[in-house]
Protein backbone atom coordinates (compact mmCIF):
# COMPACT_ATOMS: atom_id res chain seq x y z
CA UNK A 1 0.00 0.00 0.00
CA UNK A 2 2.73 2.37 -0.05
CA UNK A 3 2.79 3.42 -2.95
CA UNK A 4 -1.30 4.11 -3.27
CA UNK A 5 -2.89 7.10 -4.24
CA UNK A 6 -4.79 9.01 -1.39
CA UNK A 7 -8.17 7.28 -2.83
CA UNK A 8 -6.83 4.23 -3.35
CA UNK A 9 -5.91 3.84 0.13
CA UNK A 10 -9.29 5.38 1.74
CA UNK A 11 -10.37 2.92 -0.28
CA UNK A 12 -8.69 -0.18 1.00
CA UNK A 13 -9.13 1.34 4.51
CA UNK A 14 -12.97 1.71 3.77
CA UNK A 15 -12.99 -1.85 3.23
CA UNK A 16 -12.03 -3.33 6.26
CA UNK A 17 -13.94 -0.11 8.64
CA UNK A 18 -10.66 1.54 9.65
CA UNK A 19 -11.10 5.12 7.00
CA UNK A 20 -10.44 6.78 10.33
CA UNK A 21 -6.84 6.41 10.50
CA UNK A 22 -6.80 8.92 7.09
CA UNK A 23 -8.88 11.45 8.41
CA UNK A 24 -6.01 14.37 9.36
CA UNK A 25 -4.37 13.42 5.94
CA UNK A 26 -5.12 17.23 4.45
CA UNK A 27 -3.11 18.48 7.49
CA UNK A 28 0.11 16.09 6.84
CA UNK A 29 3.23 17.16 4.53
CA UNK A 30 4.28 14.43 2.12
CA UNK A 31 6.76 13.09 4.40
CA UNK A 32 4.23 12.36 7.02
CA UNK A 33 1.93 11.33 4.34
CA UNK A 34 4.43 8.84 3.38
CA UNK A 35 5.30 7.43 6.71
CA UNK A 36 1.57 7.34 7.36
CA UNK A 37 1.01 4.86 4.81
CA UNK A 38 4.18 3.05 5.31
CA UNK A 39 2.54 2.23 8.76
CA UNK A 40 -0.50 1.25 7.15
CA UNK A 41 1.14 -1.20 4.46
CA UNK A 42 2.46 -3.00 6.97
CA UNK A 43 -0.72 -3.82 8.89
CA UNK A 44 -2.40 -7.31 8.47
CA UNK A 45 -6.04 -5.73 9.01
CA UNK A 46 -7.57 -9.25 8.74
CA UNK A 47 -5.24 -10.55 11.43
CA UNK A 48 -6.11 -7.52 14.09
CA UNK A 49 -9.67 -8.60 12.85
CA UNK A 50 -9.95 -12.01 14.28
CA UNK A 51 -8.07 -11.13 17.39
CA UNK A 52 -10.10 -8.18 18.19
CA UNK A 53 -13.39 -10.82 17.89
CA UNK A 54 -11.33 -13.24 20.43
CA UNK A 55 -11.10 -10.40 22.65
CA UNK A 56 -9.22 -10.19 26.01
CA UNK A 57 -10.96 -13.12 26.40
CA UNK A 58 -9.65 -15.81 24.01
CA UNK A 59 -7.85 -18.03 25.04
CA UNK A 60 -9.43 -19.13 28.68
CA UNK A 61 -6.29 -19.78 30.75
CA UNK A 62 -8.10 -20.08 33.76
CA UNK A 63 -9.90 -23.14 32.52
CA UNK A 64 -6.42 -24.53 31.32
CA UNK A 65 -5.11 -23.53 34.52
CA UNK A 66 -7.61 -25.73 36.89
CA UNK A 67 -6.67 -28.75 34.98
CA UNK A 68 -2.51 -28.19 34.88
CA UNK A 69 -0.15 -30.43 36.71
CA UNK A 70 2.76 -29.50 38.23
CA UNK A 71 5.55 -30.41 35.55
CA UNK A 72 8.53 -32.77 36.08
CA UNK A 73 11.54 -31.16 36.69
CA UNK A 74 14.80 -32.09 37.71
CA UNK A 75 15.02 -30.78 41.51
CA UNK A 76 17.91 -28.88 43.00
CA UNK A 77 17.68 -31.41 46.08
CA UNK A 78 17.91 -34.78 43.85
CA UNK A 79 20.59 -32.88 41.73
CA UNK A 80 22.59 -31.95 44.74
CA UNK A 81 22.31 -35.16 46.18
CA UNK A 82 23.75 -36.90 42.74
CA UNK A 83 20.11 -38.82 41.77
CA UNK A 84 17.88 -37.36 38.79
CA UNK A 85 18.38 -38.67 35.41
CA UNK A 86 21.77 -37.08 34.46
CA UNK A 87 24.43 -36.51 36.95
CA UNK A 88 25.54 -32.64 37.65
CA UNK A 89 28.76 -33.65 36.28
CA UNK A 90 28.39 -35.28 33.19
CA UNK A 91 26.30 -32.06 32.58
CA UNK A 92 28.90 -29.91 33.93
CA UNK A 93 30.89 -31.57 31.01
CA UNK A 94 28.80 -32.03 28.30
CA UNK A 95 28.14 -28.12 28.32
CA UNK A 96 31.71 -27.31 28.93
CA UNK A 97 32.34 -29.30 25.46
CA UNK A 98 29.69 -27.35 23.59
CA UNK A 99 30.88 -24.46 24.60
CA UNK A 100 35.12 -25.12 23.90
CA UNK A 101 33.28 -26.08 20.43
CA UNK A 102 32.15 -22.41 19.75
CA UNK A 103 28.68 -23.95 19.59
CA UNK A 104 26.68 -21.70 21.83
CA UNK A 105 25.42 -18.39 21.36
CA UNK A 106 23.71 -15.52 24.09
CA UNK A 107 20.31 -14.05 22.74
CA UNK A 108 19.23 -11.08 24.98
CA UNK A 109 15.73 -9.36 24.86
CA UNK A 110 16.40 -5.56 25.48
CA UNK A 111 13.16 -4.49 23.71
CA UNK A 112 12.31 -2.86 26.69
CA UNK A 113 12.05 0.78 28.26
CA UNK A 114 12.80 1.38 32.33
CA UNK A 115 9.94 3.78 32.35
CA UNK A 116 8.52 1.67 35.24
CA UNK A 117 11.45 2.35 37.31
CA UNK A 118 11.54 6.40 36.09
CA UNK A 119 14.06 5.49 34.01
CA UNK A 120 13.64 7.43 30.29
CA UNK A 121 16.35 5.24 28.38
CA UNK A 122 16.43 1.78 27.23
CA UNK A 123 16.37 -0.22 30.46
CA UNK A 124 19.91 -2.03 29.83
CA UNK A 125 21.70 1.19 30.07
CA UNK A 126 20.75 1.46 33.65
CA UNK A 127 23.26 1.72 36.01
CA UNK A 128 23.29 -1.05 38.59
CA UNK A 129 26.83 -1.77 39.74
CA UNK A 130 26.46 -1.41 43.70
CA UNK A 131 30.13 -0.03 43.25
CA UNK A 132 31.04 0.64 39.61
CA UNK A 133 27.87 2.15 38.91
CA UNK A 134 28.51 -0.80 35.85
CA UNK A 135 24.99 -1.13 33.34
CA UNK A 136 22.77 -3.94 32.91
CA UNK A 137 24.15 -4.32 29.28
CA UNK A 138 28.00 -3.99 30.73
CA UNK A 139 27.22 -6.87 33.01
CA UNK A 140 25.37 -9.08 30.49
CA UNK A 141 28.54 -8.38 27.78
CA UNK A 142 31.47 -9.31 30.72
CA UNK A 143 30.05 -12.60 31.10
CA UNK A 144 29.72 -13.28 27.84
CA UNK A 145 33.40 -12.21 27.08
CA UNK A 146 34.44 -14.04 30.43
CA UNK A 147 32.86 -17.32 29.00
CA UNK A 148 34.53 -16.64 25.74
CA UNK A 149 38.20 -16.16 27.45
CA UNK A 150 37.65 -19.42 30.06
CA UNK A 151 36.21 -21.91 27.53
CA UNK A 152 38.46 -20.61 24.62
CA UNK A 153 35.71 -20.03 21.62
CA UNK A 154 33.64 -17.12 21.16
CA UNK A 155 30.65 -16.58 22.42
CA UNK A 156 28.57 -14.14 19.88
CA UNK A 157 25.87 -11.68 21.46
CA UNK A 158 22.26 -11.44 19.60
CA UNK A 159 20.31 -8.56 21.12
CA UNK A 160 16.85 -8.09 20.26
CA UNK A 161 16.03 -4.04 20.58
CA UNK A 162 12.75 -2.56 19.79
CA UNK A 163 11.93 0.55 17.47
CA UNK A 164 12.26 3.09 20.38
CA UNK A 165 15.22 1.30 22.46
CA UNK A 166 17.22 0.18 19.18
CA UNK A 167 19.43 3.84 18.05
CA UNK A 168 20.35 4.81 21.40
CA UNK A 169 21.42 1.26 22.65
CA UNK A 170 23.17 0.66 19.49
CA UNK A 171 24.91 3.89 20.13
CA UNK A 172 25.58 2.86 23.65
CA UNK A 173 27.72 -0.36 22.95
CA UNK A 174 29.45 2.01 20.14
CA UNK A 175 30.93 4.54 22.76
CA UNK A 176 31.64 1.58 24.58
CA UNK A 177 33.31 -0.50 21.98
CA UNK A 178 31.01 -3.28 22.75
CA UNK A 179 32.45 -3.85 26.37
CA UNK A 180 35.19 -5.87 24.77
CA UNK A 181 33.38 -8.18 22.47
CA UNK A 182 34.72 -8.34 18.90
CA UNK A 183 32.78 -6.72 16.63
CA UNK A 184 31.70 -9.95 14.14
CA UNK A 185 30.32 -11.45 18.20
CA UNK A 186 27.59 -8.66 19.02
CA UNK A 187 24.83 -8.92 16.23
CA UNK A 188 21.98 -6.07 17.22
CA UNK A 189 18.16 -6.72 16.14
CA UNK A 190 15.05 -4.88 16.37
CA UNK A 191 11.96 -6.97 16.78
CA UNK A 192 8.82 -5.59 14.98
CA UNK A 193 5.48 -3.82 15.97
CA UNK A 194 1.67 -4.44 16.31
CA UNK A 195 -0.92 -1.94 16.59
CA UNK A 196 -3.60 -1.37 19.79
CA UNK A 197 -7.35 -0.70 19.44
CA UNK A 198 -10.33 0.44 20.84
CA UNK A 199 -11.53 -1.94 23.14
CA UNK A 200 -14.81 -1.61 22.29
CA UNK A 201 -14.64 -0.78 18.29
CA UNK A 202 -11.84 -2.45 16.86
CA UNK A 203 -10.98 0.78 15.08
CA UNK A 204 -6.80 1.15 15.24
CA UNK A 205 -5.92 4.14 17.82
CA UNK A 206 -3.47 6.77 16.48
CA UNK A 207 -1.00 8.31 18.36
CA UNK A 208 -1.02 11.28 16.69
CA UNK A 209 -2.38 12.70 13.73
CA UNK A 210 0.34 11.01 10.88
CA UNK A 211 1.09 8.00 12.87
CA UNK A 212 -0.48 4.55 14.37
CA UNK A 213 -0.01 4.07 18.14
CA UNK A 214 2.16 1.01 17.41
CA UNK A 215 4.15 -0.76 20.32
CA UNK A 216 6.52 -3.64 20.46
CA UNK A 217 4.95 -6.99 19.42
CA UNK A 218 6.48 -8.70 22.41
CA UNK A 219 9.67 -11.32 23.41
CA UNK A 220 8.00 -13.87 20.80
CA UNK A 221 8.70 -11.51 18.53
CA UNK A 222 11.81 -12.45 18.73
CA UNK A 223 11.64 -15.59 16.16
CA UNK A 224 10.71 -13.67 13.67
CA UNK A 225 13.00 -10.92 13.71
CA UNK A 226 15.77 -13.45 14.51
CA UNK A 227 15.33 -14.79 11.22
CA UNK A 228 14.17 -11.52 9.24
CA UNK A 229 17.18 -9.62 10.20
CA UNK A 230 19.43 -12.06 9.11
CA UNK A 231 21.00 -13.24 12.53
CA UNK A 232 19.81 -16.46 12.01
CA UNK A 233 21.89 -16.71 9.16
CA UNK A 234 24.59 -15.34 11.20
CA UNK A 235 24.29 -18.44 13.61
CA UNK A 236 25.03 -20.96 10.45
CA UNK A 237 28.02 -19.11 9.55
CA UNK A 238 29.61 -19.20 12.80
CA UNK A 239 28.24 -22.53 13.53
CA UNK A 240 26.44 -21.56 16.51
CA UNK A 241 24.05 -24.84 17.64
CA UNK A 242 22.52 -23.21 20.77
CA UNK A 243 21.07 -19.94 22.16
CA UNK A 244 21.36 -19.05 26.31
CA UNK A 245 18.42 -16.13 26.03
CA UNK A 246 18.14 -13.83 28.82
CA UNK A 247 16.02 -10.50 29.46
CA UNK A 248 17.99 -7.78 30.25
CA UNK A 249 16.74 -6.85 33.65
CA UNK A 250 18.84 -9.77 35.24
CA UNK A 251 21.94 -8.80 36.30
CA UNK A 252 22.40 -12.63 38.12
CA UNK A 253 21.71 -14.18 35.28
CA UNK A 254 24.14 -17.55 35.15
CA UNK A 255 24.97 -16.38 31.38
CA UNK A 256 26.51 -19.37 29.49
CA UNK A 257 25.86 -21.59 33.22
CA UNK A 258 27.58 -25.21 31.73
CA UNK A 259 26.10 -27.52 33.55
CA UNK A 260 22.50 -25.95 32.36
CA UNK A 261 23.67 -26.19 28.98
CA UNK A 262 24.48 -29.88 29.48
CA UNK A 263 21.18 -30.80 30.45
CA UNK A 264 19.59 -29.63 27.73
CA UNK A 265 22.16 -31.61 25.73
CA UNK A 266 22.11 -34.51 27.41
CA UNK A 267 18.08 -34.54 27.23
CA UNK A 268 18.13 -34.08 23.63
CA UNK A 269 16.22 -31.21 24.34
CA UNK A 270 15.18 -28.51 22.04
CA UNK A 271 13.68 -25.89 24.91
CA UNK A 272 15.53 -26.20 28.44
CA UNK A 273 14.33 -23.42 31.23
CA UNK A 274 15.35 -22.17 34.64
CA UNK A 275 12.93 -22.45 37.24
CA UNK A 276 13.12 -21.28 40.62
CA UNK A 277 10.81 -22.05 43.27
CA UNK A 278 8.24 -19.46 44.00
CA UNK A 279 8.29 -17.70 47.45
CA UNK A 280 4.48 -16.70 47.45
CA UNK A 281 1.39 -17.18 45.65
CA UNK A 282 2.12 -13.82 44.50
CA UNK A 283 5.23 -13.66 42.86
CA UNK A 284 5.26 -11.94 39.40
CA UNK A 285 6.95 -14.54 37.33
CA UNK A 286 4.74 -17.36 34.97
CA UNK A 287 5.00 -20.87 36.29
CA UNK A 288 5.53 -24.06 34.00
CA UNK A 289 2.68 -26.44 34.19
CA UNK A 290 1.26 -29.57 32.00
CA UNK A 291 -1.21 -28.58 30.41
CA UNK A 292 -3.13 -31.55 28.53
CA UNK A 293 0.42 -33.15 28.50
CA UNK A 294 2.70 -30.11 26.76
CA UNK A 295 4.42 -28.03 29.28
CA UNK A 296 3.82 -24.63 29.03
CA UNK A 297 4.15 -21.46 31.19
CA UNK A 298 0.81 -19.69 32.64
CA UNK A 299 1.68 -15.55 32.61
CA UNK A 300 1.44 -14.52 36.31
CA UNK A 301 -1.30 -12.45 34.75
CA UNK A 302 -3.41 -15.45 33.56
CA UNK A 303 -2.90 -17.63 36.95
CA UNK A 304 -6.63 -17.21 39.00
CA UNK A 305 -5.20 -16.23 42.65
CA UNK A 306 -6.69 -19.35 43.84
CA UNK A 307 -4.71 -21.80 41.90
CA UNK A 308 -1.55 -20.32 42.36
CA UNK A 309 -2.60 -20.64 46.02
CA UNK A 310 -3.02 -24.18 46.42
CA UNK A 311 -0.63 -26.29 47.68
CA UNK A 312 0.75 -29.75 48.11
CA UNK A 313 0.71 -31.61 51.55
CA UNK A 314 4.15 -31.02 52.51
CA UNK A 315 3.37 -27.04 51.90
CA UNK A 316 4.98 -25.88 49.50
CA UNK A 317 3.10 -25.00 46.52
CA UNK A 318 1.46 -27.00 43.92
CA UNK A 319 2.81 -24.58 40.97
CA UNK A 320 5.99 -23.83 42.57
CA UNK A 321 7.77 -23.64 39.20
CA UNK A 322 8.56 -20.16 38.25
CA UNK A 323 9.55 -19.05 34.90
CA UNK A 324 13.08 -16.42 35.15
CA UNK A 325 12.61 -16.29 31.46
CA UNK A 326 16.62 -18.12 31.30
CA UNK A 327 15.85 -20.66 28.61
CA UNK A 328 18.72 -22.53 26.24
CA UNK A 329 17.19 -23.02 22.47
CA UNK A 330 18.54 -25.15 19.63
CA UNK A 331 18.66 -22.98 16.65
CA UNK A 332 17.61 -25.28 14.43
CA UNK A 333 14.32 -25.63 17.08
CA UNK A 334 13.92 -21.57 16.37
CA UNK A 335 14.02 -22.41 12.57
CA UNK A 336 11.39 -25.21 12.78
CA UNK A 337 9.11 -22.43 14.92
CA UNK A 338 9.40 -20.01 12.25
CA UNK A 339 8.01 -22.33 9.88
CA UNK A 340 5.22 -23.64 11.91
CA UNK A 341 2.39 -21.23 11.30
CA UNK A 342 0.80 -19.54 14.13
CA UNK A 343 3.63 -21.31 16.56
CA UNK A 344 2.76 -18.17 18.89
CA UNK A 345 -0.15 -17.31 19.59
CA UNK A 346 -1.29 -13.12 20.37
CA UNK A 347 -1.75 -12.70 24.36
CA UNK A 348 -4.28 -10.28 23.93
CA UNK A 349 -4.02 -7.21 27.18
CA UNK A 350 -5.84 -4.32 28.03
CA UNK A 351 -4.06 -1.28 28.48
CA UNK A 352 -4.64 2.55 28.97
CA UNK A 353 -3.44 4.03 25.66
CA UNK A 354 -3.36 7.50 24.50
CA UNK A 355 -4.72 8.44 20.91
CA UNK A 356 -5.91 11.61 18.93
CA UNK A 357 -9.68 11.19 18.74
CA UNK A 358 -12.05 12.43 16.08
CA UNK A 359 -11.83 16.19 17.04
CA UNK A 360 -7.90 15.72 16.52
CA UNK A 361 -7.39 16.29 20.65
CA UNK A 362 -4.90 13.64 22.39
CA UNK A 363 -7.24 11.57 24.90
CA UNK A 364 -5.69 10.30 28.02
CA UNK A 365 -8.21 7.38 29.31
CA UNK A 366 -8.27 6.75 33.19
CA UNK A 367 -9.60 3.34 32.27
CA UNK A 368 -8.01 0.74 30.07
CA UNK A 369 -9.54 1.47 26.73
CA UNK A 370 -7.23 -0.87 24.10
CA UNK A 371 -6.22 -4.19 23.04
CA UNK A 372 -2.82 -4.71 23.02
CA UNK A 373 -1.20 -7.74 21.12
CA UNK A 374 1.77 -9.57 22.03
CA UNK A 375 3.61 -12.64 21.27
CA UNK A 376 5.56 -14.52 24.32
CA UNK A 377 8.59 -16.49 23.59
CA UNK A 378 7.92 -19.17 26.26
CA UNK A 379 4.54 -20.01 24.03
CA UNK A 380 6.91 -22.06 21.94
CA UNK A 381 7.39 -24.65 24.95
CA UNK A 382 4.65 -27.43 23.49
CA UNK A 383 6.38 -27.18 20.18
CA UNK A 384 9.58 -28.26 21.69
CA UNK A 385 10.57 -31.97 21.75
CA UNK A 386 11.90 -33.30 25.20
CA UNK A 387 11.42 -29.94 27.20
CA UNK A 388 13.16 -29.59 30.49
CA UNK A 389 12.55 -27.61 33.56
CA UNK A 390 15.90 -27.31 35.66
CA UNK A 391 15.59 -26.04 39.13
CA UNK A 392 18.02 -23.20 39.84
CA UNK A 393 18.27 -21.55 43.37
CA UNK A 394 17.14 -18.07 43.34
CA UNK A 395 19.87 -16.48 44.90
CA UNK A 396 21.84 -17.18 42.17
CA UNK A 397 20.26 -16.78 39.26
CA UNK A 398 17.06 -14.06 39.43
CA UNK A 399 17.52 -10.30 41.23
CA UNK A 400 15.56 -8.49 38.32
CA UNK A 401 15.55 -5.17 38.38
CA UNK A 402 11.52 -3.59 37.49
CA UNK A 403 10.27 -1.76 40.20
CA UNK A 404 11.24 2.16 41.23
CA UNK A 405 12.14 2.66 44.77
CA UNK A 406 9.60 1.87 47.30
CA UNK A 407 8.30 -1.59 45.95
CA UNK A 408 8.59 -4.08 48.25
CA UNK A 409 10.89 -6.13 45.78
CA UNK A 410 12.96 -5.51 42.46
CA UNK A 411 14.08 -2.42 42.80
CA UNK A 412 17.37 -0.94 42.17
CA UNK A 413 18.30 -1.57 45.94
CA UNK A 414 16.73 -4.75 45.85
CA UNK A 415 19.55 -5.99 42.84
CA UNK A 416 22.80 -4.37 44.33
CA UNK A 417 21.78 -6.13 47.75
CA UNK A 418 21.42 -9.48 45.85
CA UNK A 419 24.58 -8.52 44.05
CA UNK A 420 26.66 -7.90 47.02
CA UNK A 421 25.36 -10.47 48.90
CA UNK A 422 26.24 -12.93 46.04
CA UNK A 423 29.94 -11.84 45.38
CA UNK A 424 30.51 -12.08 49.05
CA UNK A 425 29.16 -15.61 49.26
CA UNK A 426 31.45 -16.57 45.98
CA UNK A 427 34.43 -14.92 48.00
CA UNK A 428 33.70 -16.59 51.67
CA UNK A 429 33.19 -19.53 50.12
CA UNK A 430 36.90 -19.83 48.35
CA UNK A 431 38.44 -18.62 52.05
CA UNK A 432 38.67 -15.19 51.74
CA UNK A 433 37.10 -12.60 54.79
CA UNK A 434 35.16 -10.21 54.25
CA UNK A 435 34.20 -7.12 57.18
CA UNK A 436 30.34 -7.11 58.15
CA UNK A 437 28.86 -3.95 55.85
CA UNK A 438 31.54 -4.20 53.37
CA UNK A 439 29.93 -3.77 49.69
CA UNK A 440 31.84 -6.38 47.38
CA UNK A 441 31.43 -6.38 44.12
CA UNK A 442 33.44 -8.44 41.27
CA UNK A 443 33.92 -7.90 37.58
CA UNK A 444 32.83 -10.47 35.62
CA UNK A 445 36.12 -10.19 34.35
CA UNK A 446 37.72 -11.12 37.59
CA UNK A 447 35.68 -14.07 37.82
CA UNK A 448 32.67 -15.11 36.49
CA UNK A 449 31.78 -17.18 39.03
CA UNK A 450 32.09 -19.18 42.54
CA UNK A 451 34.58 -21.28 40.73
CA UNK A 452 36.14 -18.49 39.11
CA UNK A 453 36.78 -16.18 42.11
CA UNK A 454 38.58 -19.97 44.02
CA UNK A 455 40.56 -20.25 40.88
CA UNK A 456 42.09 -17.04 41.30
CA UNK A 457 45.91 -16.60 42.56
CA UNK A 458 45.83 -13.67 43.58
CA UNK A 459 42.44 -13.87 45.18
CA UNK A 460 42.61 -11.22 48.52
CA UNK A 461 42.38 -12.82 52.14
CA UNK A 462 40.82 -10.32 53.41
CA UNK A 463 38.45 -7.30 52.31
CA UNK A 464 37.47 -4.25 55.01
CA UNK A 465 35.89 -2.23 53.13
CA UNK A 466 33.82 -1.47 49.79
CA UNK A 467 35.39 -3.15 46.79
CA UNK A 468 34.75 -3.51 42.91
CA UNK A 469 37.03 -6.72 41.74
CA UNK A 470 38.02 -5.93 38.61
CA UNK A 471 40.37 -7.29 36.03
C1 LIG B 1 8.49 -11.54 32.53
C2 LIG B 1 7.76 -12.86 32.29
C3 LIG B 1 7.48 -13.53 33.63
C4 LIG B 1 8.79 -13.75 34.37
C5 LIG B 1 9.52 -12.43 34.52
C6 LIG B 1 10.90 -12.65 35.10
C7 LIG B 1 6.54 -12.41 30.28
C8 LIG B 1 5.24 -12.19 29.63
N1 LIG B 1 6.55 -12.60 31.57
O1 LIG B 1 7.56 -10.70 33.22
O2 LIG B 1 6.83 -14.79 33.46
O3 LIG B 1 9.56 -14.71 33.68
O4 LIG B 1 9.68 -11.74 33.26
O5 LIG B 1 11.60 -11.47 35.19
O6 LIG B 1 7.56 -12.44 29.65
N2 LIG B 1 10.82 -7.48 26.05
C9 LIG B 1 11.18 -7.20 24.78
N3 LIG B 1 10.22 -6.90 23.87
C10 LIG B 1 8.89 -6.89 24.18
C11 LIG B 1 8.51 -7.19 25.51
C12 LIG B 1 9.50 -7.47 26.42
O7 LIG B 1 12.37 -7.20 24.45
O8 LIG B 1 8.06 -6.63 23.30
C13 LIG B 1 11.86 -7.79 27.04
C14 LIG B 1 12.09 -6.63 28.00
O9 LIG B 1 13.15 -5.81 27.60
C15 LIG B 1 12.47 -7.38 29.27
C16 LIG B 1 11.73 -8.71 29.14
O10 LIG B 1 11.39 -8.88 27.81
O11 LIG B 1 13.84 -7.67 29.30
C17 LIG B 1 10.56 -8.88 30.10
O12 LIG B 1 9.56 -8.00 29.88
P1 LIG B 1 8.66 -7.45 31.07
O13 LIG B 1 9.50 -6.71 32.05
O14 LIG B 1 7.52 -6.77 30.44
O15 LIG B 1 8.13 -8.81 31.74
P2 LIG B 1 7.58 -9.10 33.20
O16 LIG B 1 8.49 -8.63 34.25
O17 LIG B 1 6.16 -8.68 33.31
Amino acid sequence: MGNLSESELRGRLQGVGQEHLVQFWGELDGGARAELSRQIAAVDFEQIANLFSQGAGGCDWAAMARRATPPPAMRLAERQRGGGKFSAADAKKRGVEALRAGKVGVLLVAGGQGSRLGFEHPKGMYEIGPTSKASLLQIHFEKALAAARRYGAAVPIYMMTSPVTHDEQTEFLREHKRFGLPEDDVVLFCQGTMPAVDAKSGKLLLADKGSLFLSPDGHGGTVAALAASGAIAHMRRRGIEHLFYLQVDNPLTPICDAEFIGYHLLANSELTSMAVPKQTPQDRVGVFAMIDGQMQVIEYSDLPEDVAAESEASGSLKFWAGSIAVHVFGVAFLERALALKNALPFHIARKKVPFVDASGSVVQPKEPNALKFERFIFDLLPHAKNPLVVEFEECEVFAPLKNAPGAERDTHEYVQRHIVEQHRRWLEAAGTRVAEGASVEISPLWALDAEGVASRADRPAGLNRDTYLRA
